[in-house]
């Protein structure tokens, strides 16, 4: 068992963990990073609801959700950790994890600070239906992520995250990998928004999403109806042109909307410590 408050020793164990072999494409860093979204991206800046802290996931009324179908995989592979390092919370545990598996896969160093607490029971749950829908389009996905306090670059320059990773039809009845290497962040996602031809397809299940198929690789690549919309829309279009020609502006304002995205919902006082704790009875404090 570590100190209490070893993040880095927690750090190793999260890293160390990422291999999986037997696993998707062969790593748990890609549903980490949804994992981690998923737990914060519930924040309504409105009513001051949702957000990081709570790790509400644990509740069938929140993990059970069907918009979170599949991160019980995420869960599972952290609960090692978790008993190393009983002292840490679980909405610092999967935080944590998103952020140490962006930069294992090759992605930028997001700052990133603990102090969350976990609810004590189902009460303060976020609804569901917050996160978004997929299958609509530019206007949902302003709507959505304005809730939480983001501006169009930003919610571009999120979007890269979709770099990683794949849809599965068994939890989103999305199928197939954005790009060639869904285990190495890179902003390969917004080069192939511009320069493949994407066609519409059904799928057996009747949803809709948009492929491509790339000859050299003989791969078929897959886009969202939520992504291709950053290409119809002239605001979002700009800001996906930027990031394709340019990497480390991407590493760069990743790395600033992923950390705002992990703090949503906390409130840190000057020396970072986390002052609206009292939200959600108990937990952790350092
Ligand atoms: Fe995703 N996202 N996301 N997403 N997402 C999926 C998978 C991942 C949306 C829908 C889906 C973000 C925004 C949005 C990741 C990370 C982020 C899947 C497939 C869907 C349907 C789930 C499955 O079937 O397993 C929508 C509509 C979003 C609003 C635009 C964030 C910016 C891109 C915030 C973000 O960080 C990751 C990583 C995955 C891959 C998970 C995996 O298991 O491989």
């Amino acid at each position: 068992m570590s100190k209490q408050g070893d993040f880095e020793a927690v750090r190793k164990d999260i890293a160390a963990l990422l291999k999986q072999p037997g696993y998707d494409d062969g790593s748990a860093g890609p549903v980490f990073v949804r994992l981690a979204w998923h737990s914060a991206g519930t924040y309504d800046a409105e009513t001051d609801t949702g957000g990081s802290n709570g790790a509400g996931m644990r509740y069938e009324a929140e993990g059970g959700d069907p918009a979170n179908a599949g991160l019980q995989h995420a869960r599972a592979f952290l609960e090692s950790v978790k008993e190393k390092h009983p002292w840490i919370t679980y909405a610092d545990l999967w935080t944590l994890a998103g952020v140490v598996a962006i930069k294992e896969m090759g992605g930028p160093t997001i700052p990133w600070k603990g102090g969350r607490t976990d609810y004590v029971d189902d009460s303060k749950l976020p609804p569901r239906g917050r996160l978004p829908d997929a299958a609509q389009g530019a206007d949902h996905i302003r709507w959505i992520f304005s809730r939480m306090g983001f501006n169009d670059q930003e919610i571009v320059a999120l979007s890269g995250a979709h770099n990683l990773g794949r849809c599965h039809s068994d939890r989103s009845g999305f199928e197939g990998a954005w790009v060639n290497s869904p285990t190495r962040f890179s902003n390969q996602y917004f080069r192939l928004l511009l320069s493949l031809q994407w066609r519409k397809k059904i799928l057996k299940n009747g949803i809709v999403q948009f492929m491509n198929y790339d000859e050299d690789t003989e791969t078929e690549l897959m886009m969202l109806p939520t992504d291709i919309s950053l290409t119809t829309d002239p605001s979002f279009k700009k800001y996906v042109e930027l990031y394709a020609k340019d990497k480390d502006r991407f590493f760069e304002d990743f790395s600033k909307v992923f950390d705002k995205l992990m703090e949503l919902g906390i409130v840190r006082d000057a020396s970072g410590a986390v002052t609206n704790a009292d939200n959600v009875k108990g937990g952790y404090h350092s």
